[in-house]
């Protein structure tokens, strides 16, 4: 059983201590801020402390900053393994990584794509990316926390397709929140409501992959609803909202990017035309 520290016990670090833990792993832990506990786990004094505690170190804090602070206060990663599963963009996961190596650690940079309940449970996945000889040396550790799909050696890659994900969670929970929003401004109950949105985004969804295909090829034809008869559509969205006495906020950035797209031309093609005027 590799002996595991993990920095940072936020609600993740928690879980993903408490996981270790209970797996049988030999947990070092260590928060900047005293009181935070996990049973069970051996609470270091400083950070280079809980590093010199395990060849692994799991790296969970609440940003980017945060985790350059405590590299810098690692001292040598000689030896060592560092694993960070802080939210954060491809870039700064590359330049972790190259601070992590001149400390002459190996280093994986990791997306979680669950919330703390999830850990150690089922439909938990953490996305890898970074050092593959690292990442493997450690895999059966780090697959007590969730699945582990390693994503290739470039480091951001995992923060790429983390944020990616996220970003189509942002987008789907924004609808939701202005639908939920539109039915109880009307007085409507959003308990009866919610199957409903369900059922109908489900549908939705299981279009993705034919998009995915129409992404790929740069064909938008379309049979099925076109751009310019969803411009026609929009501002009743709107329209209708605001007279509920709700901020159209959500809807606004579609919106814009729908009137552009005709306005360029592609009223005739399919709304997977929008991935387009995103690049633009
Ligand atoms: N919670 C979630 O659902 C999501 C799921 C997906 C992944 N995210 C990311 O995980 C990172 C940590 O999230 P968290 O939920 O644990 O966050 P908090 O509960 O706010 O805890 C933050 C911890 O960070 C420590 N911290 C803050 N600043 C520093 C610093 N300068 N040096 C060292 N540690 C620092 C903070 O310590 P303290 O305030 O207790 O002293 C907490 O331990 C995050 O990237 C999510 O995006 C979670």
């Amino acid at each position: 059983m590799t002996s595991v520290t993990v920095i940072g016990l936020g609600l993740m670090g928690k879980a993903l201590a408490g996981a270790f833990v209970r797996a049988g792993h030999l947990t070092t832990v260590w928060n900047r801020t005293a009181g935070k506990k996990v049973e069970g786990a051996r609470h270091a004094a400083d950070v280079a402390a809980a590093v010199a505690a395990s060849p692994l170190v799991v790296v969970c804090v609440v940003n980017n900053d945060a985790v350059r602070q405590v590299v810098e206060q690692a001292g040598s990663l000689e030896g060592k393994v560092l694993v960070n599963l802080t939210n954060g963009t491809p870039s700064q996961a590359r330049e972790v990584a190259a601070l992590v190596a001149e400390l002459g650690g190996g280093y994986v940079d990791g997306g979680i794509m669950a919330v703390p309940q999830m850990i150690a449970g089922p439909g938990a996945l953490v996305l890898y990316s970074g050092s593959e000889k690292a990442f493997t040396e450690h895999r059966a550790t780090l697959e007590v926390l969730a699945e582990a799909r390693f994503m290739g050696e470039d480091a951001g890659a995992a923060a790429l397709y983390d944020l990616a994900l996220l970003s189509g969670m942002y987008g789907m929970y924004g609808g939701i929140y202005h639908a939920f929003a539109m039915v109880r401004a009307a007085g409507g109950d959003v308990r009866e409501f919610a199957p409903m949105l369900t059922a109908w985004l489900s549908a939705m969804m299981a279009g993705a992959p034919e998009a995915a295909g129409e992404v790929v090829s740069g064909d938008y034809a379309t049979e099925v609803s076109s751009l310019a008869m969803n411009q026609v559509a929009f501002p009743n969205f709107v329209e209708a909202s605001e007279e509920l006495g709700l901020r159209p906020d959500v809807l606004l950035p579609i919106q814009r990017l729908i009137d552009r797209a005709v306005a360029a031309g592609h009223g005739g093609d399919s709304l997977t035309r929008l991935v387009e005027m995103i690049k633009e």
